[in-house]
């Protein structure tokens, strides 16, 4: 049975900025214990599909799109025949990045490899990837190091991979400059799998790093939903914090159940609310990046399947964005937004209700008469607002 997919208020268009990596729609389904279950889409076939179904762009690793053992005339009629079909459908390529995972040679690590051959090699491999990016007018470069781990601390100083890694992200930094390519570079963090541990963990370790890199505007985050909850963290808190430092690059938007392996599940299909959460972040800060799926189909699928993940995955996306304004609109839900925002805003007698330090400030709190018993025994009326959330996700308000 073909899937029919509703022509309704929730169709994706490419106005909307989602884009699909290769590895995602294309994924054939081999895990650790089976083999693969699909055949493999090309990547021409991919372009097309995608843009009928009304994507934005196609991202991919270098070896996606390019295998590895490649000849220079193989590697031209690829890309001749990548571009012509981009060109067709309009389909873009938003983001690149470089596979530093699959090949044996970086079972130790990549840019934190103990050995300086394999470093050098991924830098070697990281940059060409670059080149490949930037003719295909990509504006981001992500950087995940899966290899980038130990199962043992007995063999490496977390200082040294961490100082390695800066070592590598410096040099690709100014190798982008001195060919004056405009690529923006975005890190992306994962706790562990496939190594035992991840060095950098969280987007905030990642965060945290940026700062000490010679080019910091240069560099930014790609926070994926799995990955921060894999850690049991709250992921919104996560994008919160990089867009506030204006480092949200990129994002990787799936699905995960809690404490599990990275499942990457169709984005929304677990944890709604929190998908919710997530979609009223980006869309209150309108923030301007690509809406990118770094998730599979389920293994049971077949290649229409693939394409149900695609859709869907689009679909729960603006759903949401409709529940975001209707969570706007709703006067009960407005009501109890008031009446936080003028708690916020309200004055403290003569203290005001933004507190930039002055000597004359500090002694004015010092000796404010605070009336602490209505402050402890205010509520808040987050029980009612949460349940107005709830509805609104339930379907019934
Ligand atoms: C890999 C990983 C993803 C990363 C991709 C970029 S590759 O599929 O699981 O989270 O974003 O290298
Ligand atoms: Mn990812
Ligand atoms: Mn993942």
């Amino acid at each position: 049975m073909r899937t029919r997919y509703p022509h309704d208020a929730y169709c994706p268009k490419p106005e909307h900025h989602f884009t699909f990596g290769l590895w995602t729609v294309g994924n054939p389904g081999r895990d650790p214990f089976g083999d693969a279950v699909r055949p493999t889409i090309s990547a021409i076939q991919i372009v097309n599909k995608l843009a009928e179904l009304g994507a934005y762009g196609v991202c991919l690793h270098d070896n996606d799109l390019v295998p590895m053992d490649a000849t220079a005339a193989q590697t031209e009629r690829i890309l001749r025949e990548f571009t012509g079909a981009l060109r067709e459908t309009g389909l873009k390529v938003p983001m690149a990045t470089t596979n530093l995972f699959y090949d044996p040679v970086f079972k130790e690590g990549a840019f934190t490899s103990n050995d300086a051959r394999v470093r050098a090699f991924a830098l070697q491999k990281t940059m060409k990837s670059i080149d490949l990016a930037v003719e295909l007018g990509a504006e981001t470069f992500v950087l995940w190091g899966g290899r980038e781990g130990v199962e043992t601390n007995a063999a490496k100083k977390p200082q040294d991979a961490i100082k390695r890694f800066r070592e590598a992200v410096n040099f690709l930094c100014e190798y982008a400059r001195d060919n004056h390519y405009a690529v923006k570079f975005a890190l992306e963090a994962k706790p562990n799998e496939p190594r035992g541990d991840l060095f950098l963990p969280t987007t905030g370790h990642m965060l945290a790093f940026i700062y000490t890199l010679d080019h910091p505007e240069m560099v930014g985050l790609n926070p994926e939903v799995a990955h921060e909850q894999m850690s049991g963290l709250d992921f919104s808190h996560a994008v919160g914090q990089a867009l506030e430092a204006g480092k949200l690059f990129h994002i990787d938007l799936n699905g995960q159940k809690p404490g599990r392996y990275d499942q990457d599940l169709r984005f929304a299909s677990e944890d709604q609310k929190g998908a919710f959460f997530l979609v009223k972040l980006l869309e209150d800060a309108k923030w301007s990046g690509m809406r990118h799926f770094d998730s599979h189909p389920y293994r049971t699928e077949d290649e229409q399947g693939a394409w149900d993940f695609a859709f869907y995955s689009m679909r729960s996306y603006l759903i949401l964005k409709e529940k975001v304004a209707q969570f706007y609109a709703d006067a009960e839900i407005q009501d109890l937004l008031e009446e936080q925002m003028r708690l916020a805003e309200t004055s403290v007698g003569k203290l005001g209700c933004t507190f930039q330090y002055s000597n004359r400030l500090a002694t004015a709190i010092k000796t404010h008469p605070f009336a602490l018993e209505r402050l402890r025994t205010q509520g808040f009326n987050y029980e009612r607002l949460d349940q107005c959330t709830t509805e609104i996700l339930m379907g019934i308000r």
